[in-house]
């Protein structure tokens, strides 16, 4: 058999080297994979993810400007570039020591004039997928369709006005649910990108929604049938490339979910750099789909607040990654989702080198949040605060508001007998120098 090429020829392994310098940016100096930490092991608090569109498929192209990574895969036809794209980017995991990847149908197999020459394509490429995975022990985190990219979808997909348009989404959705299963897929994503409008005039938002609800329907009976073990998750953005998206924060998804009788089915996919273009702080919805139970994963990037979109930047803020490793560890973890990085090198980063320092500095970033958030739970000075500033929820009327059993009568009788609350303080500034001593 013919030698596979060595795309990132002259890098090895990363190593783990705590005590690298400034300059030292090709090693982990914070994730040591083993290492164990409240009982589980690093790479299994983190789950780290490649994502394959940005890191394979990518080519530093804006609106403005032509593509700035000439990325040596990309050479022959569509289907010889998707299989060299493949071989490069197994080389990568291996060589960064990710166990899992992301990825959307067509950013695996390129588009054919039919939907049956599209799957074949697939079915091809999945093939040499299936291949690599086993030889490399490289899994899939999750894998989702795109369903807003090709122009049939430009008036959304399970949300278009016309049918015709919706059952060609069925179909390339019950394609990725079989592909989903042929690889061992441990989520699968629904992000919908064009599920919106752009002028409430020509828009009958109450029939899309219901749509939307029974093509979600239709994918839960045919993983159902398939017996496709894996957890479906929603991707909540606001906007971009609608005006306004459904799925617009963490809250309007769990409230979507619950109305149509659909929570059971899916958990959420956070992505912070969607949490803040809805006007939220970065750790916002990963804190709120988790109080609901409903955190499934996280597609770990970072916007630029200053530029207001989607920049889908390496997570690279400390106080960021302490805020969601905190949330994920009370949460007994994130499994079976992990932590995707759904995040681009810039345009103006086009070496092949810029790629492993841009996801071993987010894999660092991540894993000082979690020695961090390991050190905030351990110590527990924040949380037995938080339990004290509670404490009037544990007994008396305020035990019997937290099962549910007081009523208005009653409350108006403790308030006759004890009169005013006194004022009490928030103490928010003294939370945020304790904070800051763990950082
Ligand atoms: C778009 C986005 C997508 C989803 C998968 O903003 O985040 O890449 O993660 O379709
Ligand atoms: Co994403």
């Amino acid at each position: 058999m013919e030698k596979e090429t060595e795309y990132f020829a002259g890098i090895a392994k990363i190593p783990y080297l705590p005590d690298g310098g400034a300059r030292d940016v090709m090693c982990f100096k914070h994730y040591n994979a083993e290492e164990v930490l409240m009982g589980r092991k690093m790479e299994d608090w983190l789950r780290f993810s490649v994502c394959y569109w940005h890191s394979f498929c990518g080519t530093g192209t804006d609106p403005f400007g032509f593509p700035t990574h000439h990325r040596p895969w990309n050479q022959g036809s569509p289907m010889e570039a998707a299989k060299k794209r493949l071989h490069a980017a197994f080389e990568f995991f291996s060589k960064l020591g990710v166990k899992y990847y992301t990825f959307h149908d067509r950013d695996m197999a390129p588009e054919g004039l039919t939907l049956e020459e599209t799957n074949w394509n697939l079915d091809e490429m999945t093939d040499l997928a299936l291949q690599l995975q086993n030889q490399t022990g490289v899994k899939v985190l999750w894998v989702t369709c795109n369903l807003f990219a090709h122009p049939r979808y430009m008036n959304g997909a399970a949300t278009n006005p016309d049918c015709h348009v919706l059952a060609y989404a069925g179909a390339q959705v019950k394609k990725g649910l079989d592909i989903a299963k042929k690889l061992g897929a441990e989520n699968f994503v629904f992000w919908g990108g064009r599920e919106g409008f752009h002028s409430i005039h020509n828009t009958h938002v109450a029939a899309e929604l219901r749509h939307m609800a029974v093509f979600f329907k239709m994918a839960v009976k045919y993983k159902e049938k398939i017996g496709l073990k894996c957890q479906f998750l929603i991707e909540p953005k606001p906007k971009e490339p609608c005006k306004h998206q459904y799925d617009y924060d963490a809250m309007s998804v769990i409230g979507f979910l619950k109305h149509y009788d659909l929570d059971s089915h899916f958990k959420l996919n956070i992505e912070p750099n969607h949490t803040t273009l809805a006007g939220h702080s970065y750790e916002h919805d990963v804190v709120m789909a988790s109080a609901f139970g409903m955190l499934g994963s996280v597609d770990s990037n970072t916007g630029a607040p200053d530029l207001g979109w989607d920049t889908d930047q390496f997570p690279m803020d400390i106080r960021n990654t302490t805020l969601v490793m905190k949330t994920i560890i009370e949460q007994g973890g994130l499994q079976p989702g992990g932590l995707n990085f759904d995040a681009k090198v810039r345009r103006e980063s086009p070496d092949l080198e810029d790629l492993f320092i841009a996801h071993i500095a987010a894999m660092d970033a991540f894993s000082r949040g979690l020695r961090n958030a390991v050190r905030i739970i351990e110590e527990g000075t924040m949380s037995s605060m938080v339990m004290e500033r509670y404490s009037s929820f544990r007994h008396g009327i305020g035990q019997k508001v937290e099962d549910g059993s007081a009523s208005l009568e009653e409350m108006e009788d403790f308030v006759k007998q004890h009169g005013e609350p006194k004022v009490t303080s928030g103490k928010q500034e003294k939370y945020e120098a304790i904070f800051n001593h763990y950082i």
